[in-house]
């Protein structure tokens, strides 16, 4: 919290300087109690710089009971005490010494999540970024990397289960009755890896074997009732901890893993050492509660904690400026997992969409920032998509240009050299680029580059040479005045007129018809020879930079593409930019969706009919843009009349091929995936078909869905029948969602689903609806993922009502926002970015959504975090 209503601190990455003193080791006792919580920290400190001659802990919402150094006790006058640190004096001389600091908490009371909490009656912590300063004084910084004893004392009947960091090294009853456990971590770890976990919890077990042979006990706690949910969390651990083995020969470092689900938690999960605590979202799975879509992402989080063990655990971030040294790393870690684990096209399609719904317009907009920033003022403001998935995306182009065999030399180099260290970003570069002897000095500029890069090309054929040239020129408006060009690589293959892949005639890919290209100059041509006809550029395969892409393509050729790309991603993403620019012109003529070109429905009908495909990935070739992916399209965004000829054209495509629709949806309904598909393919593309033919607007398909949600043994195809219906206003609809309330009310993930169903249904009286379902009993702010089901879908997913003309919308969300702004500034923070996007808009709503800005700005109290977000988001 801001301490006056003076602004608060920017921190600066240039500002960085080593600390002072070093904490070697920690040993923490934790004594639990039902109104405060005594820490002892006993500490042993090293002198780090010779002319230092204070110390200063962080330290906030704790209150100070006593502080001894060297054994003797200070008194208040030899230390002081403010909001946020502890300053100690220390004589010049004086190279080791220890501290034994006591402090008590008020874990009932912490509604930010951060630091101790309870959730459902259990104890539980989260100190990254900065939590630990919540739980004692510190050095609270990640170069600090101490080695932890954590020993824990409570009711015994309460909390059966005391968990932290490393081995179990002592169990005991105290002569009070209390219960008394120490765990011990031989690795030495920055604070933010702390855990810390007390509660009457169930646990599910198992165990893995190393490559090398050790036995490593796998745990996970759930709250009782759970225990049946966890199969789906352990087997995706089980194969996460195999494949870091084979493709990165990373091992498991401790003789025990333990992963605890809690149900209130600001972000997704959490890698503490050896104790992963996830958001109960991405552990608890069953086919009849959680809808495919939640187990891929139960696998990807669970693989994504696991990996930080060697990127983020055993090597560190010097400072949170480096953050994508670990985050974007890791991200793009678990997507090489999940493509291995599942369609490696369809999971890229997932990743870009996920990077061009959330990173594109971040870094369009005013809080843009390179995915190393160079200031910030609270950090957990920066647990971004640009600093995730932008920072994956970098690594992945790494990963392009050194190749897989150069790119595992350079990750081995990192691993070698860094162990057990806190490093920057630059010196995982130095690394990747020793150990694959390719030179990535022009690369770095990713870094500290903000704005996604435009490239326009152009296209010459000579047909009397045979000569094809093309150009390409890179431009970033984000980036300042005339910004030195970025390395970028440019997967790319040629096909001739009827889509045959045609061999590089010379030059570095000779005889290939795929080569990577390295795009280094603002304009730059290559030219290939050898052609008898024009050929067509398939450009930046699997997407192999994360650059927007301005060229002037008919309608036939991206059609073209659509049908016959051998690249299933640049297939997928010509038929996206087909339909794009088909909508868009009928938003121009002021057209209602209807009227479909030919070029257009002919490689629909294409896609539609092709059975060698993974259904999975038909069903996303077949699905339109989103509304919002067209909305970045467009200079102004109108965001009615994208819904409106949006929905025109699905009810055409519906129309136009009824019975291939009725066809498909038969088929995945009753004859089981092809062999190398998993079933969830099949029911997405059952999905796609239902939406269609709801789409139509007949009686027939909403029985259809009914009757679905009825025979429903899964959770998918019930939230496909509830999403189906949920725009319309018919019996059938109400019934559903009462039943399904009724039904599931007492399972909180089941009816985060039925919030954000219709935080994003489209009906006429949907701001009324989300008013209403505010007052819903089972509505609350202070569980994260009960306000992001509803408030967070809405503002994020609804574009036609979150923009709503009355301004009703913006004044939802920065309602809510001021409700939170002291309970939980970081969830509170995380909400203002769509009021940020205000400049894409109408006068008129610019004017509504800067007034909501401003009413931000003054609110009583306004946490550091909310300032920066919404002071950032005006300017
Ligand atoms: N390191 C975690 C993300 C995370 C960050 C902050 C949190 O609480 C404020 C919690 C989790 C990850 O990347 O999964
Ligand atoms: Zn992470």
């Amino acid at each position: 919290m801001s301490k006056s209503s003076a602004k608060p601190a920017t921190i600066y990455l240039k500002d960085y300087k080593e600390p002072d003193f070093l904490i070697e080791t920690v040993d923490l006792t934790v004594e639990l109690g039902e109104e405060e919580t005594i820490v002892t920290s006993r500490l042993a400190i090293k002198r780090n710089d010779e002319t230092a001659t204070k110390l200063s802990l962080n330290g906030e919402h704790l209150t100070l009971q006593s502080v001894k150094m060297d054994g003797h006790m200070l008194t208040p006058d030899e230390y002081s005490v403010t909001d946020e640190w502890l300053h100690l004096p220390v004589a010049a001389i004086t190279s080791e010494f220890s501290l034994e600091i006591i402090t008590r908490i008020k874990p009932q009371e912490n509604t930010a999540l951060e630091g101790l909490y309870k959730s459902s009656g259990n104890f539980c912590t989260q100190c990254e970024a900065e939590g630990f300063r919540r739980i004692t004084y510190f050095l609270d910084r990640p170069d600090v990397m101490a080695i932890f004893t954590t020993t824990i004392v409570g009711d015994g009947d309460r909390y059966p289960v005391m968990l932290s960091n490393g081995n179990l090294t002592l169990q005991e009853t105290l002569p009070d009755g209390r219960k008394r456990v120490t765990w011990q971590d031989p690795h030495p770890k920055p604070a933010y890896l702390f855990a810390l976990v007390a509660g009457d919890l169930a646990v599910v077990e198992d165990k893995f074997t190393t490559r090398s042979g050790r036995d490593v006990k796998l745990q996970i706690f759930v709250e009782k009732g759970n225990e049946d949910k966890c199969d789906h969390a352990m087997t995706s651990l089980k194969k996460s901890m195999k494949w870091d083995e084979e493709k990165y020969g990373r091992e498991y470092d401790l003789d025990i893993f333990m992963i605890v689900a809690v149900s209130d938690f600001n972000m997704g999960a959490m890698e503490n050492k050896g104790l992963n605590i996830f958001n109960s979202k991405y552990v608890l799975a069953s086919p009849e509660t959680a809808t495919d879509a939640d187990f891929d992402g139960i696998e990807s989080v669970i693989a994504h904690e696991y990996f930080h063990n060697w990127t983020g655990n055993r090597i560190t971030c010097r400072d949170w400026f480096q953050l994508t040294l670990k985050e974007g790393l890791t991200v793009f870690r678990d997507q090489q997992f999940s493509a291995d684990m599942n369609s490696a096209p369809v999971q890229r399609i997932s990743d870009v969409q996920g990077l061009r719904a959330a990173q594109f317009p971040e870094d369009a907009g005013p809080l843009a920032h390179p995915i190393q920033p160079q200031s910030y003022v609270e950090i957990n403001n920066f647990y971004t998509a640009t600093v995730y998935e932008k920072g994956a995306e970098v690594i992945r182009m790494i990963h392009t240009i050194l190749g897989e065999e150069n790119f595992r030399k350079g990750m081995d180099l990192y691993f070698e050299r860094h162990d057990g260290q806190a490093v920057t970003t630059e010196e995982f570069i130095a690394a990747l680029e020793d150990g694959s002897g390719i030179d990535l000095t022009q690369f770095r500029r990713w870094y500290i580059t903000p704005g996604t890069p435009e490239i326009t090309v152009n296209e010459k054929f000579d047909a009397e040479t045979g000569q094809y040239t093309l150009t390409l020129a890179q431009t970033n408006l984000k980036a300042g005045k005339d910004p030195e060009p970025l390395h970028i690589p440019l997967k790319l293959g040629l096909l001739d007129v009827n889509g045959n892949a045609v061999p590089f005639s010379d030059g570095p890919f000779k005889g290939e018809t795929e080569g990577v290209f390295d795009l280094t100059k603002k304009r730059q041509s290559f030219t290939f020879s050898g052609f008898s006809t024009q050929p067509r550029a398939s450009l930046f395969r699997g997407f192999s930079a994360p650059v927007k892409i301005r060229q002037e393509s008919s309608d036939d050729a991206l059609a073209f593409f659509f049908a016959k790309d051998e690249d299933l991603f640049n297939r997928w993403d010509a038929g996206q930019r087909l339909a794009s620019n088909i909508l868009l012109k009928q938003i121009e003529d002021a057209g209602d969706g209807t009227s479909l070109p030919s070029a257009f429905l002919d490689a629909f009908a294409e896609t539609l009919s092709d059975k060698t495909l993974d259904r999975a990935f038909t069903a996303a070739a077949l699905t339109l843009p989103g509304e919002q992916d067209i909305a970045q399209k467009m200079p102004v965004v109108d965001v009615d009349a994208i819904h409106r000829v949006r929905e025109g054209a699905r009810r055409q495509i519906g129309l136009t091929f009824e019975d291939d629709w009725r066809r498909i949806y038969e088929e995945c309904e009753n004859a089981p995936s092809p062999a190398n598909q998993p079933a969830s393919s099949s029911r997405k593309l059952k999905n796609t078909a239902l939406s269609y033919l709801i789409a139509t607007g007949q009686e027939e398909f909403i029985t259809l869905a009914d009757s679905q949600y009825r025979k429903s043994k899964n959770m998918t195809d019930s939230v496909a029948a509830l999403a189906g219906l949920k725009d319309i206003n018919h019996p059938v609809r109400e019934a559903m969602f009462a039943d399904y309330y009724e039904k599931w009310q007492k399972d909180a993930l089941i009816v985060d689903k039925w919030f954000t169903l219709q935080a994003m249904a489209t009906r006429e009286s949907t701001i009324d609806d989300i008013k209403a379902l505010m007052e819903h009993p089972a509505f609350t702010l202070r569980n994260p993922n009960r306000l992001r089901s509803l408030i967070g879908a809405f503002a994020s997913g609804n574009p036609v009502y979150f923009h709503d003309k009355s301004g009703d919308g913006y004044r939802i969300l920065s309602g809510v926002i001021a409700a939170l702004n002291k309970t939980n500034p970081q969830i509170a923070a995380r909400l203002v970015a769509p009021l940020g996007q205000w400049r894409r808009y109408d006068k008129d709503r610019q004017d509504l959504m800067v007034t909501e800005l401003e009413k931000i700005l003054k609110l009583p109290d306004l946490s550091d975090h909310v300032y920066e977000m919404a002071n950032k988001s005006l300017h």
